[in-house]
Order: structure tokens, then sequence, then C-alpha cells
């Protein structure tokens, strides 16, 4: 079974590694709004106290990050990527999705990965809200991609018909990102480049 549960080249640890590319942000709720933008018919804009009004979905799910640490059964509450994106009215033609944060980080996802069931908006981790060092107030979780992909302290979603890279993507990160699949480096030559962590 173990084996089933691991993804290719994953080692299981207790808890997570904290990474803050840029430093950890100043997160001012009294200015904070998340935007949704782009390819949409309805762009939208929420305070965080309208998205704790938002319909939310649990999932638990293993954390796996690129460098090759996974997280077990982590449990994660936020708002399904599907529901915004029928408020959004996202148009049909989207194919990538860019994720921006606080503190200037960006990652870049395929649509088809945001419309999976257990793609959330996570706004909670392990029952309680998400801490600063975890990417308060939200951060996307699509349980089939690398943990790169789940920005922290995220403020806008743009969706888009052509790819760009994010952050770790110009650095050589891959595209998409799939954990079963070892989706790491864009291509044969990628190297792993050293994270900044947080204790
Ligand atoms: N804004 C931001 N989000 C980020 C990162 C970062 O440096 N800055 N690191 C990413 C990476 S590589 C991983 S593995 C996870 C780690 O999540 P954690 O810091 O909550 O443990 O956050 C991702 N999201
Ligand atoms: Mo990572």
């Amino acid at each position: 079974m173990q084996e089933l549960n691991s993804p290719p080249n994953q080692r299981f640890i207790k808890s997570f590694i904290i990474y803050a590319e840029f430093g950890i942000p100043n997160v001012d709720l009294s200015s904070y709004k998340l935007t949704i933008k782009g390819n949409v018919g309805n762009p939208l804009s929420f305070t965080y106290e309208e998205l704790l009004k938002l319909p939310r979905k649990e999932i638990i799910a293993d954390f796996h990050c690129v460098t090759g640490w996974s997280v077990k059964s982590v449990k994660w509450e936020g708002i399904p990527f599907k529901f915004l994106i029928e408020l959004a009215k996202v148009k049909n033609n989207s194919k990538w999705v860019m994720f921006y944060c606080l503190d200037g980080y960006s990652t870049i996802v395929p649509y088809d990965n945001v419309l999976e069931d257990n793609a959330i908006l996570a706004l909670y981790m392990n029952g309680e809200k998400l801490t600063i060092k975890h990417g308060f107030p939200a951060r996307p979780l699509i349980p089939s991609l690398y943990g790169w992909k789940s920005a922290k302290w995220l403020n806008r979603i743009e969706f888009l018909d052509e790819y760009v890279d994010g952050y770790w993507e110009e650095r050589g990160y891959h595209k998409r990102g799939n954990v079963w699949n070892e989706e790491r480096f864009k291509n044969a030559f990628g190297r792993h480049l050293r994270r900044r962590a947080i204790l």
C-alpha cells in the first residue's frame, strides 16, 4: 500500500518545511483583496471577510514538495475552484491559471487541474485558519500538483489562454508539475535550486 500512496522519489517527513523566497510579507486585512480576472466574464474582488462567507469543502491530501519531501494527510478547507470559476464566468477557452501573491511570488497551473474536484482555494489547514507562515489569508491547493504550485499569501488569480512563466517556472521548473508523473523540470537538464526556508 505504502508504494501506491507514495509518488515516485518522494520521502515522507513529519512536518512541513516553510518556504518564503521573498520573506514573510505583512498582511494587512483592512486593505487585503483577492481579485479574479483575466479571461472572465465577471471579474471578482473579495475581502477576507467575504471569502469566509463562501461555500467551503474539506479535503485530506498528502503534500509533496518537488525537492523530495512529502507530508502525509494534511487537512485543508477552502472554496472549491469550480465554484469560483462559475461565479467569475470563466471563458471556456481558458488554458492556464496564474496565481500572484502579496510577496511577489507567482506560479502557473493548467486550467484542467483547477477543474479537479478537490482543487480548492484553501483558507484553513488542519482545522485552523492558515497561519501567516503557511500563507494566510489564502493559498490554492491542488493535490495532484507539487507544492510550489500552492502559492502562499495569494491575492490575484488570472485566467489565461496562453502560458506564461511564474517564479519557479522561469527557473526551469515544469509548466504543470504533476506529482504522479514526476513532472519536476521542463527538461532533462533541470536541477534543483536552493529554496529560502524559514524556521
Ligand atoms: N508566496 C510563496 N508561496 C510559496 C513558496 C514561496 O516561497 N513563496 N514556496 C512554495 C514551495 S516550493 C512549497 S513546497 C510550499 C511549501 O509550503 P509551506 O511553506 O506552507 O510549508 O509553498 C509554496 N508556496
Ligand atoms: Mo517546494
